[in-house]
Protein backbone atom coordinates (compact mmCIF):
# COMPACT_ATOMS: atom_id res chain seq x y z
CA UNK A 1 0.00 0.00 0.00
CA UNK A 2 2.52 2.76 -1.39
CA UNK A 3 1.24 6.87 -1.42
CA UNK A 4 0.85 7.32 -5.10
CA UNK A 5 -0.50 10.68 -4.79
CA UNK A 6 -0.85 13.70 -2.39
CA UNK A 7 -3.47 16.89 -3.50
CA UNK A 8 -3.05 19.96 -1.22
CA UNK A 9 -6.82 21.18 -1.94
CA UNK A 10 -7.35 25.04 -0.57
CA UNK A 11 -11.27 26.08 -0.59
CA UNK A 12 -13.00 28.76 0.64
CA UNK A 13 -16.63 27.71 1.64
CA UNK A 14 -17.68 29.73 4.53
CA UNK A 15 -14.00 30.52 5.57
CA UNK A 16 -10.57 29.02 3.87
CA UNK A 17 -9.62 25.23 4.70
CA UNK A 18 -6.26 23.44 3.78
CA UNK A 19 -6.68 20.19 3.07
CA UNK A 20 -4.20 17.17 2.12
CA UNK A 21 -5.46 13.94 0.09
CA UNK A 22 -3.97 11.10 -0.11
CA UNK A 23 -4.34 8.15 -2.38
CA UNK A 24 -2.03 5.27 -2.82
CA UNK A 25 -1.91 2.47 -5.21
CA UNK A 26 -4.57 0.16 -4.22
CA UNK A 27 -7.19 3.21 -4.71
CA UNK A 28 -7.81 4.30 -1.01
CA UNK A 29 -8.00 8.08 -0.34
CA UNK A 30 -7.23 9.79 3.17
CA UNK A 31 -8.34 13.23 4.33
CA UNK A 32 -5.62 15.64 6.45
CA UNK A 33 -6.59 19.21 8.06
CA UNK A 34 -3.83 21.69 7.84
CA UNK A 35 -5.93 24.94 8.11
CA UNK A 36 -4.07 27.55 9.61
CA UNK A 37 -6.09 30.46 10.54
CA UNK A 38 -4.80 34.03 8.98
CA UNK A 39 -1.78 31.68 7.46
CA UNK A 40 -3.25 29.31 5.16
CA UNK A 41 -0.74 29.84 2.13
CA UNK A 42 2.15 29.26 4.06
CA UNK A 43 0.81 25.94 5.12
CA UNK A 44 -0.41 24.88 1.68
CA UNK A 45 3.11 26.00 0.25
CA UNK A 46 5.16 23.82 2.56
CA UNK A 47 2.73 20.95 1.86
CA UNK A 48 3.26 21.51 -2.29
CA UNK A 49 6.87 22.62 -1.75
CA UNK A 50 8.06 20.47 0.79
CA UNK A 51 6.35 17.92 1.89
CA UNK A 52 4.16 16.05 -1.17
CA UNK A 53 7.15 14.92 -2.98
CA UNK A 54 8.60 13.16 0.33
CA UNK A 55 5.32 11.32 0.29
CA UNK A 56 5.44 9.77 -3.12
CA UNK A 57 6.18 5.94 -3.28
CA UNK A 58 6.35 6.03 0.90
CA UNK A 59 4.51 2.55 2.73
CA UNK A 60 1.11 4.43 3.83
CA UNK A 61 0.72 1.80 6.46
CA UNK A 62 4.07 3.60 8.26
CA UNK A 63 2.31 6.11 10.57
CA UNK A 64 4.68 6.57 13.31
CA UNK A 65 7.91 6.44 10.88
CA UNK A 66 5.78 8.90 8.52
CA UNK A 67 6.00 11.25 11.22
CA UNK A 68 9.13 10.89 12.88
CA UNK A 69 10.66 11.23 9.37
CA UNK A 70 9.15 14.57 8.67
CA UNK A 71 9.35 15.70 12.20
CA UNK A 72 13.04 14.81 12.61
CA UNK A 73 14.38 14.60 8.83
CA UNK A 74 13.41 18.52 8.31
CA UNK A 75 16.02 19.69 10.91
CA UNK A 76 13.81 22.50 12.35
CA UNK A 77 11.25 21.31 14.43
CA UNK A 78 8.36 22.44 15.75
CA UNK A 79 6.43 25.60 15.14
CA UNK A 80 2.40 25.76 13.92
CA UNK A 81 2.94 25.61 10.23
CA UNK A 82 5.37 22.68 10.15
CA UNK A 83 3.14 20.68 12.79
CA UNK A 84 -0.11 21.86 10.69
CA UNK A 85 1.52 20.28 7.45
CA UNK A 86 2.59 16.72 9.99
CA UNK A 87 -1.20 16.74 11.25
CA UNK A 88 -2.59 16.48 7.73
CA UNK A 89 -0.29 14.04 6.53
CA UNK A 90 -0.89 11.76 10.18
CA UNK A 91 -4.78 12.11 9.83
CA UNK A 92 -4.60 11.29 6.08
CA UNK A 93 -2.76 7.91 7.23
CA UNK A 94 -5.16 7.00 9.88
CA UNK A 95 -7.91 7.74 7.49
CA UNK A 96 -6.34 5.72 4.75
CA UNK A 97 -5.60 3.02 7.74
CA UNK A 98 -9.03 2.49 9.09
CA UNK A 99 -10.43 2.35 5.58
CA UNK A 100 -8.16 -0.35 5.09
CA UNK A 101 -8.79 -2.09 8.08
CA UNK A 102 -12.75 -1.44 7.57
CA UNK A 103 -13.25 -0.14 10.73
CA UNK A 104 -13.26 3.79 12.30
CA UNK A 105 -10.27 5.08 13.80
CA UNK A 106 -11.25 5.01 16.96
CA UNK A 107 -11.58 1.31 16.75
CA UNK A 108 -7.71 1.40 15.96
CA UNK A 109 -6.93 3.65 18.74
CA UNK A 110 -8.54 0.86 21.38
CA UNK A 111 -12.25 1.05 20.78
CA UNK A 112 -14.93 3.53 22.25
CA UNK A 113 -14.66 4.26 26.36
CA UNK A 114 -17.67 6.02 26.19
CA UNK A 115 -20.99 5.97 24.20
CA UNK A 116 -21.25 9.91 23.76
CA UNK A 117 -18.99 12.95 24.03
CA UNK A 118 -20.22 16.16 25.58
CA UNK A 119 -19.83 19.62 23.48
CA UNK A 120 -20.11 23.23 24.69
CA UNK A 121 -21.39 25.92 22.55
CA UNK A 122 -20.26 29.52 22.17
CA UNK A 123 -22.72 32.08 23.36
CA UNK A 124 -21.98 35.80 23.79
CA UNK A 125 -23.46 38.98 24.11
CA UNK A 126 -22.48 42.30 24.50
CA UNK A 127 -24.96 43.17 27.33
CA UNK A 128 -26.91 40.19 28.85
CA UNK A 129 -30.21 40.34 27.08
CA UNK A 130 -28.03 39.57 24.21
CA UNK A 131 -26.55 37.33 26.12
CA UNK A 132 -29.08 35.41 27.72
CA UNK A 133 -30.87 34.93 24.43
CA UNK A 134 -27.50 33.62 22.77
CA UNK A 135 -27.98 31.23 25.96
CA UNK A 136 -31.51 30.11 25.56
CA UNK A 137 -30.34 29.72 21.65
CA UNK A 138 -27.71 27.00 22.36
CA UNK A 139 -29.83 25.36 24.42
CA UNK A 140 -32.39 25.07 21.79
CA UNK A 141 -29.64 23.68 19.61
CA UNK A 142 -28.78 21.24 22.40
CA UNK A 143 -26.03 22.49 24.30
CA UNK A 144 -25.96 21.41 28.01
CA UNK A 145 -22.73 23.18 28.03
CA UNK A 146 -21.93 26.80 27.23
CA UNK A 147 -19.09 29.14 27.18
CA UNK A 148 -19.85 32.70 27.95
CA UNK A 149 -18.23 35.90 26.32
CA UNK A 150 -19.54 39.20 27.13
CA UNK A 151 -18.93 43.04 26.12
CA UNK A 152 -16.91 45.30 28.70
CA UNK A 153 -18.74 48.41 29.37
CA UNK A 154 -16.62 51.11 27.67
CA UNK A 155 -14.95 49.05 24.81
CA UNK A 156 -16.27 49.22 21.38
CA UNK A 157 -16.16 45.56 19.94
CA UNK A 158 -14.04 42.62 21.97
CA UNK A 159 -13.23 39.02 19.75
CA UNK A 160 -15.61 36.39 20.32
CA UNK A 161 -18.82 38.43 20.50
CA UNK A 162 -21.25 37.59 18.26
CA UNK A 163 -22.62 41.04 18.27
CA UNK A 164 -19.64 42.29 16.61
CA UNK A 165 -20.76 40.76 12.73
CA UNK A 166 -22.41 43.27 11.25
CA UNK A 167 -20.40 45.87 11.39
CA UNK A 168 -19.15 47.92 8.31
CA UNK A 169 -17.20 45.85 5.91
CA UNK A 170 -18.31 42.38 7.08
CA UNK A 171 -22.17 42.63 7.05
CA UNK A 172 -23.66 39.06 6.93
CA UNK A 173 -21.00 37.30 7.78
CA UNK A 174 -21.84 34.94 11.24
CA UNK A 175 -19.02 34.85 13.99
CA UNK A 176 -19.43 31.37 14.29
CA UNK A 177 -18.20 30.44 11.00
CA UNK A 178 -15.67 32.98 10.73
CA UNK A 179 -14.52 34.99 13.49
CA UNK A 180 -11.37 36.01 10.97
CA UNK A 181 -12.83 38.96 8.91
CA UNK A 182 -12.16 39.32 5.02
CA UNK A 183 -10.05 42.03 3.57
CA UNK A 184 -6.65 42.65 3.42
CA UNK A 185 -5.97 44.21 6.97
CA UNK A 186 -6.82 42.22 10.18
CA UNK A 187 -9.31 44.67 12.15
CA UNK A 188 -8.27 46.58 14.80
CA UNK A 189 -10.24 46.32 18.90
CA UNK A 190 -9.77 47.68 21.80
CA UNK A 191 -8.95 46.39 25.27
CA UNK A 192 -8.77 47.51 28.78
CA UNK A 193 -8.04 44.54 31.57
CA UNK A 194 -9.25 46.44 34.58
CA UNK A 195 -12.39 47.15 33.22
CA UNK A 196 -12.85 43.72 31.94
CA UNK A 197 -11.74 41.69 35.66
CA UNK A 198 -14.32 43.93 36.93
CA UNK A 199 -17.10 43.93 35.20
CA UNK A 200 -16.68 39.36 33.99
CA UNK A 201 -17.77 38.34 37.72
CA UNK A 202 -21.08 40.43 37.69
CA UNK A 203 -22.07 38.85 34.14
CA UNK A 204 -21.56 35.36 35.49
CA UNK A 205 -23.23 35.97 38.84
CA UNK A 206 -26.18 37.00 36.37
CA UNK A 207 -26.19 33.90 34.45
CA UNK A 208 -26.25 32.13 37.18
CA UNK A 209 -29.06 33.68 38.97
CA UNK A 210 -31.13 33.21 35.45
CA UNK A 211 -29.77 29.77 34.62
CA UNK A 212 -28.92 28.17 38.35
CA UNK A 213 -26.24 26.46 39.09
CA UNK A 214 -26.53 23.30 37.35
CA UNK A 215 -25.05 24.08 33.43
CA UNK A 216 -21.41 23.86 33.05
CA UNK A 217 -20.31 27.33 31.92
CA UNK A 218 -17.02 27.84 30.61
CA UNK A 219 -14.98 31.18 29.70
CA UNK A 220 -12.21 31.89 27.63
CA UNK A 221 -9.39 34.92 28.57
CA UNK A 222 -7.73 34.25 25.37
CA UNK A 223 -4.32 35.38 26.99
CA UNK A 224 -5.25 39.07 27.76
CA UNK A 225 -4.02 38.35 31.77
CA UNK A 226 -0.95 38.64 33.44
CA UNK A 227 -0.53 35.46 35.83
CA UNK A 228 -1.74 37.96 38.88
CA UNK A 229 -5.00 39.43 37.11
CA UNK A 230 -5.40 36.01 36.02
CA UNK A 231 -5.38 34.91 39.66
CA UNK A 232 -7.71 37.53 40.70
CA UNK A 233 -10.08 36.65 37.73
CA UNK A 234 -10.12 32.53 38.82
CA UNK A 235 -10.75 33.92 42.69
CA UNK A 236 -13.23 36.42 41.32
CA UNK A 237 -15.19 33.48 39.43
CA UNK A 238 -15.18 30.83 42.06
CA UNK A 239 -18.40 31.07 43.10
CA UNK A 240 -20.27 30.86 40.21
CA UNK A 241 -18.29 27.16 39.83
CA UNK A 242 -16.70 27.50 36.47
CA UNK A 243 -15.95 24.11 34.45
CA UNK A 244 -13.18 26.23 33.04
CA UNK A 245 -11.78 29.11 32.49
CA UNK A 246 -9.55 29.00 29.14
CA UNK A 247 -6.15 30.71 28.61
CA UNK A 248 -5.92 32.91 31.07
CA UNK A 249 -2.66 33.74 29.94
CA UNK A 250 0.09 33.87 27.23
CA UNK A 251 1.19 30.30 28.50
CA UNK A 252 4.85 30.74 26.82
CA UNK A 253 5.40 32.01 30.28
CA UNK A 254 4.39 28.46 32.35
CA UNK A 255 5.88 29.25 35.43
CA UNK A 256 3.53 31.77 35.41
CA UNK A 257 0.81 29.82 36.11
CA UNK A 258 2.51 28.51 39.10
CA UNK A 259 1.32 31.81 40.32
CA UNK A 260 -1.94 31.82 38.76
CA UNK A 261 -2.38 28.13 40.68
CA UNK A 262 -1.31 29.26 44.26
CA UNK A 263 -4.30 31.75 44.17
CA UNK A 264 -7.26 30.04 42.82
CA UNK A 265 -9.37 26.37 42.65
CA UNK A 266 -11.05 27.76 38.93
CA UNK A 267 -10.15 24.91 36.61
CA UNK A 268 -7.85 25.84 33.75
CA UNK A 269 -7.72 24.75 30.89
CA UNK A 270 -4.41 25.90 27.98
CA UNK A 271 -3.11 24.85 24.54
CA UNK A 272 -4.97 26.28 21.61
CA UNK A 273 -2.10 27.50 20.41
CA UNK A 274 0.48 24.66 21.32
CA UNK A 275 2.29 22.51 18.41
CA UNK A 276 4.13 19.63 20.38
CA UNK A 277 3.64 17.30 23.71
CA UNK A 278 6.38 18.79 24.85
CA UNK A 279 4.44 22.04 24.81
CA UNK A 280 2.21 20.80 27.58
CA UNK A 281 5.35 19.21 29.40
CA UNK A 282 6.10 21.13 32.65
CA UNK A 283 1.66 22.43 33.02
CA UNK A 284 1.29 18.50 32.81
CA UNK A 285 4.07 17.49 35.09
CA UNK A 286 3.43 19.86 37.47
CA UNK A 287 -0.37 19.39 37.41
CA UNK A 288 -1.03 23.63 36.75
CA UNK A 289 -3.46 23.33 34.04
CA UNK A 290 -6.60 20.95 34.17
CA UNK A 291 -7.81 20.39 30.75
CA UNK A 292 -5.62 19.56 27.48
CA UNK A 293 -6.42 22.17 24.52
CA UNK A 294 -4.40 21.21 21.66
CA UNK A 295 -6.07 20.45 18.61
CA UNK A 296 -5.55 17.80 16.32
CA UNK A 297 -4.39 19.92 12.98
CA UNK A 298 -2.22 22.15 15.25
CA UNK A 299 -0.76 19.51 17.50
CA UNK A 300 0.90 17.07 14.69
CA UNK A 301 -2.32 14.77 13.99
CA UNK A 302 -3.68 12.10 16.11
CA UNK A 303 -1.05 10.33 16.82
CA UNK A 304 0.58 12.79 19.40
CA UNK A 305 -2.83 13.62 20.35
CA UNK A 306 -3.33 10.55 21.59
CA UNK A 307 0.26 10.42 23.44
CA UNK A 308 -0.22 13.96 25.28
CA UNK A 309 -3.89 12.07 26.48
CA UNK A 310 -1.93 9.65 28.19
CA UNK A 311 0.65 11.38 29.63
CA UNK A 312 -1.79 13.64 31.13
CA UNK A 313 -3.95 10.14 31.99
CA UNK A 314 -1.40 9.60 34.91
CA UNK A 315 -2.41 12.98 36.27
CA UNK A 316 -5.82 13.73 35.87
CA UNK A 317 -5.94 15.51 33.45
CA UNK A 318 -9.03 15.60 30.70
CA UNK A 319 -9.39 16.59 27.04
CA UNK A 320 -11.00 19.88 26.38
CA UNK A 321 -9.75 19.72 22.53
CA UNK A 322 -9.62 22.95 20.52
CA UNK A 323 -12.69 22.82 18.14
CA UNK A 324 -13.77 26.64 16.41
CA UNK A 325 -14.70 26.84 12.79
CA UNK A 326 -10.92 26.92 11.51
CA UNK A 327 -10.68 23.47 12.80
CA UNK A 328 -11.92 21.62 9.37
CA UNK A 329 -14.95 18.76 9.52
CA UNK A 330 -11.31 16.88 8.85
CA UNK A 331 -9.09 17.78 12.10
CA UNK A 332 -12.71 17.81 14.02
CA UNK A 333 -13.10 14.19 13.40
CA UNK A 334 -9.69 13.27 14.00
CA UNK A 335 -10.26 15.17 17.56
CA UNK A 336 -13.63 13.03 18.05
CA UNK A 337 -12.01 9.22 17.09
CA UNK A 338 -9.48 10.41 19.99
CA UNK A 339 -12.04 11.39 22.25
CA UNK A 340 -14.15 8.64 22.09
CA UNK A 341 -11.22 5.97 22.55
CA UNK A 342 -8.60 8.16 25.64
CA UNK A 343 -10.55 7.25 28.72
CA UNK A 344 -9.73 10.71 29.84
CA UNK A 345 -12.13 12.34 27.73
CA UNK A 346 -13.63 15.94 29.22
CA UNK A 347 -15.27 17.66 27.05
CA UNK A 348 -14.96 18.86 23.17
CA UNK A 349 -15.43 22.80 22.16
CA UNK A 350 -17.90 22.78 19.09
CA UNK A 351 -18.31 25.28 17.06
CA UNK A 352 -20.89 24.80 13.99
CA UNK A 353 -19.78 25.03 10.33
CA UNK A 354 -22.65 26.67 7.80
CA UNK A 355 -23.73 25.17 5.12
CA UNK A 356 -21.59 25.89 2.56
CA UNK A 357 -19.05 23.92 4.23
CA UNK A 358 -20.93 20.81 5.20
CA UNK A 359 -21.88 20.48 1.54
CA UNK A 360 -17.76 20.48 0.78
CA UNK A 361 -16.76 17.40 3.41
CA UNK A 362 -19.62 14.89 3.50
CA UNK A 363 -19.52 13.99 7.55
CA UNK A 364 -20.34 10.74 9.49
CA UNK A 365 -20.14 13.10 12.61
CA UNK A 366 -23.24 13.46 14.37
CA UNK A 367 -24.50 16.07 17.43
CA UNK A 368 -27.68 15.50 19.14
CA UNK A 369 -28.89 16.15 22.81
CA UNK A 370 -25.69 18.07 22.97
CA UNK A 371 -23.29 15.58 22.76
CA UNK A 372 -20.81 14.21 19.61
CA UNK A 373 -20.04 11.33 18.04
CA UNK A 374 -17.65 10.46 15.02
CA UNK A 375 -20.12 7.79 13.65
CA UNK A 376 -18.95 4.76 12.44
CA UNK A 377 -17.82 4.80 8.46
CA UNK A 378 -14.57 3.29 8.35
CA UNK A 379 -11.54 6.14 8.93
CA UNK A 380 -12.17 9.16 9.74
CA UNK A 381 -15.65 9.72 7.94
CA UNK A 382 -15.35 12.43 6.27
CA UNK A 383 -15.00 12.67 2.25
CA UNK A 384 -14.36 15.81 0.35
CA UNK A 385 -17.08 16.82 -2.62
CA UNK A 386 -13.93 18.28 -5.19
CA UNK A 387 -16.46 19.67 -7.23
CA UNK A 388 -17.17 22.14 -4.31
CA UNK A 389 -14.60 22.69 -3.09
CA UNK A 390 -13.72 23.89 -6.16
CA UNK A 391 -16.10 26.64 -6.12
CA UNK A 392 -14.98 28.77 -3.45
CA UNK A 393 -10.95 29.89 -3.93
CA UNK A 394 -9.27 31.61 -1.33
CA UNK A 395 -9.97 34.83 0.14
CA UNK A 396 -7.89 36.53 2.40
CA UNK A 397 -8.93 36.83 5.67
CA UNK A 398 -7.74 37.76 9.13
CA UNK A 399 -8.02 37.45 12.64
CA UNK A 400 -9.08 41.14 14.54
CA UNK A 401 -6.31 41.99 17.24
CA UNK A 402 -6.36 44.97 19.50
CA UNK A 403 -4.92 47.93 20.77
CA UNK A 404 -4.48 49.66 24.52
CA UNK A 405 -6.71 52.98 25.13
CA UNK A 406 -2.84 54.16 24.77
CA UNK A 407 -1.95 52.97 21.23
CA UNK A 408 -0.21 49.81 22.26
CA UNK A 409 -0.56 46.30 20.51
CA UNK A 410 -2.25 44.65 23.06
CA UNK A 411 -2.71 40.04 23.42
CA UNK A 412 -6.33 39.83 21.31
O1 LIG B 1 -9.39 32.32 18.62
O2 LIG B 1 -9.87 29.48 16.58
O3 LIG B 1 -11.43 28.93 22.06
N1 LIG B 1 -11.48 29.31 20.95
C1 LIG B 1 -10.80 30.31 20.45
C2 LIG B 1 -10.90 30.50 18.94
C3 LIG B 1 -9.59 30.98 18.35
C4 LIG B 1 -9.55 30.80 16.86
C5 LIG B 1 -8.18 31.13 16.32
O4 LIG B 1 -8.01 30.69 15.02
O5 LIG B 1 -10.09 30.98 21.16
O6 LIG B 1 -11.94 31.37 18.62
CO1 LIG C 1 -9.72 29.89 23.05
Amino acid sequence: MRIEKAEVIVTSPDRNFVTLKLTTDDGLTGLGDATLNGRELAVASYLSEHVVPLLIGRDAAQIEDTWQFLYRSAYWRRGPVTMASIAAVDMALWDIKGKAAGMPVYQLLGGASRDRMMAYGHASGKELPELFDSIRHHQELGYRSIRVQTGVPGLESIYGIASNKGLPGNEGVRYDHEPAQRGALPAQEDWDTRSYLRHVPTVFEAVRNEFGPEMPLLHDGHHRMTPLQAAKLGKSLEPYDLFWLEDCTPAENQEGLRLVRQHTTTPLAIGEIFNTVWDFQSLIKEQLIDYVRAASTHFGGISPLKKVMDYAAMYQIRSGFHGPTDISPVGFAAQLHVGLAIHNYGIQEYMQHGDKTNAVFEQAMTFADGYLHPGNKPGLGVELDTDEAGKYPYETAYLPYNRLADGTVHDW
